[in-house]
């Protein structure tokens, strides 16, 4: 039967927000988990991803997870290692012994960061491109799925890892006119990756169709993925403001844009 019951972790985040306002209606009931109180949901779980005890309540008798909680940014080794690892490790754990079918997992374009860009005729970059992050942010999210490729082969749990692009409510940079993923899209991708069947462990990246597309989204329009957004209304104003992208720059010339260079650092 198709999932109906989600925990959201994350939930108080800048994507946890938009999903919390787009998911239930596609039927779902979300049950929420962050280290920060969520507003207005007096019923939310207030926990950190190093709460054993709390992921296995939290997690106890959902359908599935969406798994977005975690540092975004980058950050010392030390705060990634435990948010990011141990903390996507201790959920794993958690689904495993509560028998929780299927993950979401949030990784991201900077798990394969150092690729470089497509530029002229080159083909889109496959989702089984050799990982190149390009922090220990990005090294993380490139754990996490290893992480769920093993919980699938060792314990049948299965994982939709979404490379997400950029998910915000409108592109700010000429870099997201290529991976900006609108909200809208977001919720459509991720109910496509909680109810498409007999995914084991399936790597696809989140964008909408973008007329300036980076990589290939044969994989997520495999699990009945329809993006309908495209960010190029935005185009002119962008470029009018910030000029194209340069070829040698190297904050433009791979995936991972100004995270090769000069990546913004988690506040706390
Ligand atoms: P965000 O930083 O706004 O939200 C992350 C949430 O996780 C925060 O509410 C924070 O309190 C919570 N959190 C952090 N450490 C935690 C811990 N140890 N225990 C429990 N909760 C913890 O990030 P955003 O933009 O909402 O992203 C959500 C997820 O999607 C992240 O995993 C991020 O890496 C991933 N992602 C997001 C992209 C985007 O465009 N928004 C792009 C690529 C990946
Ligand atoms: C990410 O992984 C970050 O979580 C998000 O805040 C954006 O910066 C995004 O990548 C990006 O590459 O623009």
């Amino acid at each position: 039967p198709a999932p109906r019951t989600v925990l959201l972790t994350g939930a108080a985040g800048g994507l946890g927000t938009l999903m919390r306002a787009l998911l239930p209606e596609y039927g779902y009931e979300l049950r929420l988990f962050d280290l920060r109180p969520v507003e207005g949901e007096p019923d939310a779980i207030t926990a950190d991803l190093s709460d054993k005890e709390a992921l296995r309540e939290a997690v106890r008798g959902v359908d599935a997870i969406i798994h977005l909680a975690g540092i975004s940014l980058e950050s010392t080794f030390d705060k990634i290692l435990k948010a990011n690892i141990e903390g996507t490790y201790n959920l794993y754990e958690a689904a495993r012994e509560e028998g929780v079918r299927r993950i979401v997992f949030a990784s991201s374009n900077h798990a394969v960061g150092y690729t470089p860009r497509p530029q002229g005729d080159a083909p889109l970059i496959p989702v089984d491109t050799p990982r190149r992050p390009d922090t220990f942010y990005g090294l993380s999210k490139s754990f996490g799925e290893d992480l769920a490729q093993f919980y699938w082969d060792k314990h049948g749990l299965e994982t939709v890892s979404v490379r997400i692009g950029s998910c915000f409510p409108e592109p700010t940079s000429v870099r997201m006119l290529s991976i900006w993923m609108s909200p809208e899209d977001g919720a459509r991708l991720f109910h496509a990756a909680l109810t498409a069947e007999n995914v084991g462990h399936t790597v696809v990246y989140g964008s909408s169709a973008n007329t300036r597309l980076w990589w290939d989204l044969t994989t997520a329009r495999a699990l009945g993925y329809e993006p309908r957004d495209d960010s190029e209304p935005y185009a002119e104003k962008l470029i009018a403001e910030q000029g194209e992208l340069e070829p040698d720059n190297p904050a433009h010339a791979h995936l991972g844009g100004h995270f090769v260079t000069n990546p913004p650092i988690w506040p706390y």
